[in-house]
């Protein structure tokens, strides 16, 4: 094994490295930006370097940085979390030329599932069922024939697009001339590349993800599914395996599908394979993330595998240590995604001092969290704080398991979207699986429930009245109050534009 490896970003993720790294015998090296000299995984690596200012591309995009940290530390081997570089086949090959590592894929396969045409070219060659569309970029002609021919809606996706970027949903054909010229410049200008093509429109698809695994000795094995549809903007807010609506032979067929995805690629290491599911259950490939995903804990807890162990075996040379046949699913897992932000302003970010941190934990309950009571979490990088993992036998006893950790867990100082998720548990279509990827919009547009309806807010508020009563040096919460600043908002926003910042 490795002796030593670099992990190249901050957060949950990079401690949730560092604890396989533990585990292994392998020495860790964690990099950090000036506003992270803190942070808990600096902390909790063997050794620590700082990289840069905060702004990311400084830092944690700083790929000459970030190798010069590695030669000097003596890392072997470099794991890049999700997001930063993780996807940047640049770095990969910048790591092979500096003599490192890359815990990933190899750079062509990045290459390839990066470009959205390249790979539905690649997918279809391969016998993967795709939307229905073009697999090259197209001209405004091309598009108006072949929607005329497929039927509306349509929607028209940026080449160098995906994870929602760059989309255009069109309806008639009389908005596909207009639609088609503001998705070429939106292209244009956000991936430096206008090409643009076309997919049928799947309405209120299921968003169903495949995890797949393959060792550099042409074995590949997928790990089963993930159910993704819960989200907003194109962000994932809470995910589960097994999905509800994929059973045994299901499973199989996609499986296959994936496995052959990535065969086709030259895929090795962790990988995903995206894809909508329509209301007939027929399923499309959509696009593969060559990276670790934040959500890889459902997997790990339904298969009783360790992904970034096996991350680690394979990139040093290993072998898989067991073959598809070996994999089997038990149980039910489910994951909430914690921000620092809060749902009564529109979800905007709301970085600051962690006050106070109660953590659930107890039969079932995993936390893969980035933060500690105290830290405070900067407003220049994507505000996930951690991942709450509930694991039982089945479904309902997966989500009351969360129902309870959710109770146990309270986040002080900041605001958090904690609150929507006890709405999202609580729904009866959730409960009853019921979730496409318009479920939540619907939830959030549907008026939420009112105020002391389960006795709670009535026994909260008389609480406080006492509270307030028998600490009068208080400002009447009885915590110390952190004051936002004004445009804390507009400015983690100018940041996030400036940075580029977008979250996985
Ligand atoms: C689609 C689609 C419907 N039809 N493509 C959004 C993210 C990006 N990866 C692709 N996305 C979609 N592509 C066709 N032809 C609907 C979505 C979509 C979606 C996909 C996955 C998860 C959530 C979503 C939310 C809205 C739209």
């Amino acid at each position: 094994m490795f002796k030593k490896i670099l992990i190249a970003n901050r957060g949950e993720i990079a401690v949730r490295v560092i604890r396989a790294c533990r585990e292994l015998g392998v020495a860790s090296v964690a990099v950090f930006s000036d506003v992270d000299r803190a942070a808990l995984h600096v902390s909790q690596a063997d050794e620590a370097y700082p990289i840069g200012p905060a702004a990311a591309h400084e830092s944690y995009l700083n790929i000459a940085r970030i190798l010069d940290v590695a030669r000097r530390s003596g890392a072997e081997a470099i794991h890049p979390g999700y997001g930063f570089l993780s996807e940047n086949s640049g770095f990969a090959r910048a790591c092979a030329q500096a003599g490192l590592k890359f815990i990933g894929p190899p750079a062509p396969a990045m290459e390839l599932m990066g470009s959205k045409t390249r790979a539905r070219q690649a997918m279809q060659a391969a016998g993967v069922p795709l939307v229905p569309g073009s697999a090259r970029g197209l001209s405004l002609p091309e598009a108006e024939a072949l929607a005329a021919e497929m039927g509306f809606p349509v929607m028209i996706k940026a080449a160098a697009g995906g994870g929602g970027k760059g989309m255009r949903l069109v309806r008639t054909a009389g908005e596909l001339k207009p639609a088609f010229a503001t998705a070429q410049s939106e292209a244009l200008r956000a991936f430096n590349d206008a090409e643009v093509y076309l997919e049928k429109f799947i309405e209120n698809p299921r968003h169903i993800e495949i995890q797949v695994l393959g060792d550099e000795h042409g074995n590949l094995v997928y790990l089963g599914e993930r159910e993704c549809s819960v989200q907003r903007r194109h962000q994932k807010v809470i995910e589960e395996a097994p999905s509800a609506v994929v059973d045994e032979d299901m499973r199989k067929r996609m499986g296959a599908v994936a496995v052959q995805a990535a065969k086709s690629a030259g895929y090795t290491n962790a990988g995903t394979v995206e894809f909508l599911v329509d209301s007939k259950r027929d399923f499309y490939f959509l696009e593969m993330n060559t990276r670790l995903q934040v959500e890889h804990p459902v997997t790990e807890l339904v298969t009783g595998l360790d992904l970034v162990h096996l991350q680690l075996r394979i990139a040093f040379g290993e072998k898989l240590p067991f073959r598809q046949e070996d994999v089997a699913l038990h149980g039910h897992a489910v994951e909430c995604r914690i921000y620092a932000e809060d749902p009564e302003n529109n979800f905007f970010p709301s970085p600051g001092k962690i006050t106070r941190l109660l953590r659930p934990s107890g039969p079932g309950v995993r936390e893969d969290s980035g933060v500690y009571e105290g830290w405070t979490v900067p407003l220049d990088y994507d505000p996930l704080i951690s991942k709450l993992i509930a694991y039982a036998p089945d479904r309902a006893a997966a989500l009351a398991r969360m129902r309870r950790a959710l109770d146990e867990y309270f986040v002080g100082g900041i605001k958090t979207n904690l609150p929507l998720f006890r709405r999202i548990l609580e729904h009866p279509d959730f409960v009853a699986a019921r979730t496409d990827t318009g479920f939540l919009d619907r939830l959030l547009a549907s008026r939420p429930a009112p105020a002391g309806a389960d006795g709670l807010s009535a026994i909260a508020a008389v609480s406080a009245a006492i509270f307030a009563a028998a600490a009068p040096q208080a400002n009447g919460s009885g915590a110390p109050q952190r004051q936002a600043p004004k445009d804390a908002a507009s400015t983690w926003k100018s940041a996030a534009r400036r940075e580029g910042i977008e979250r996985q």
